[in-house]
């Protein structure tokens, strides 16, 4: 036997839930919020865990992240796994894995875990697809899923993350044009310990918060697998860099802002963004 007749010959639908995770979103009693996502492009499950480990999230948050601007977003910290276990419980919780599962494939990897603490009067900034480095027409497989854990609840008055419900069909990212009108945006209200998700071709933004105090979250996104390279050179890079030059630093992505031990490498966001589209 080899090893193609080994592996399926199809692909799983996008809106079906394999025969194997079934009986944990089952369980789970997610059967609704699979349903939602596909159909609006994004979802919510509240009571994600214990209102203790939503508190203790939240104060690890506040510990750590200092609330900064960066190009008018109050930017989080990056690499967040390695800073307290509180994010490795986050990323691990069972409903949000199997959101995961649903949406991005068995194999999805987990692309980044930030946060974000946000001041009365910060936090608007243009809509986005998420899938920012994907050419579009985008496939119709979601390729990343962004889940924010809202330690404190989000309402229009708190800066809650606003979507466009159903943009996910368009396939596209949106213009310049689009971006600062944001049409149709809704904000997505839950009380605090709840997760919000939203589909990679969904778009989003975050809104000014009005209300005093900050609001709290953690961002984590989730990619599917498909795209990873299959060598890896990173202990090498260097020697190679200095034998071949800069071409083979873009080749074995020194100057993307993506797959950095270091986290998200802001410098090279707007390269990174277009290299991928043209
Ligand atoms: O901060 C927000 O409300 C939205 C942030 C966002 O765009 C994201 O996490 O992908
Ligand atoms: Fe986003």
């Amino acid at each position: 036997m080899s090893l193609l007749t080994e592996t399926r010959d199809d692909t799983l639908p996008p809106d079906e839930i394999s025969d194997e995770l079934a009986p944990t979103i089952a369980e789970l009693g997610l059967e609704d919020t699979c349903r939602q996502l596909v159909e609006e492009g994004y979802a919510v499950i509240e009571n994600v865990s214990s209102p203790e480990f939503n508190e203790r999230l939240r104060e690890t948050i506040l510990r750590l992240v200092k609330p900064v601007q960066v190009t008018g977003k109050t930017a989080g910290m990056n690499m967040l796994l390695l800073k307290d276990p509180v994010f490795g419980e986050a990323i691990t919780n069972p409903k949000l894995m199997a959101m995961a599962e649903f949406s991005v494939g068995r194999g999805y990897l987990i692309s980044q875990v930030t946060s974000t603490v946000t001041p009365q009067g910060e936090g608007h900034y243009g809509l986005h697809a998420d899938q920012v480095w994907l050419p579009a027409p985008f496939p119709e497989h979601n390729m990343n899923l962004t889940f924010c854990w809202v330690t404190d609840g989000y309402s229009a008055e708190q800066g809650a993350t606003v979507i466009v419900p159903g943009s996910h069909r368009l396939r596209r990212h949106p213009n310049h044009a689009e971006m600062e009108a944001r049409e149709g945006a809704i904000p997505i209200e839950c009380p605090p310990n709840s997760i919000v998700m939203w589909d990679g071709r969904a778009w989003h933004s975050s809104s000014p918060r009005i209300s005093p105090g900050e609001r709290v979250v953690c961002h984590i996104s989730c990619s599917r697998l498909a795209m990873r390279v299959i060598e890896n050179y990173s202990a090498h890079a260097d020697d190679l860099i200095e034998r071949h030059g800069q071409r083979m630093a873009q080749l074995l992505g020194r100057n993307d802002s993506l797959d950095s031990p270091s986290g998200f490498r802001y410098e090279n966001a707007i390269e990174t963004f277009n290299n991928s589209r043209i």
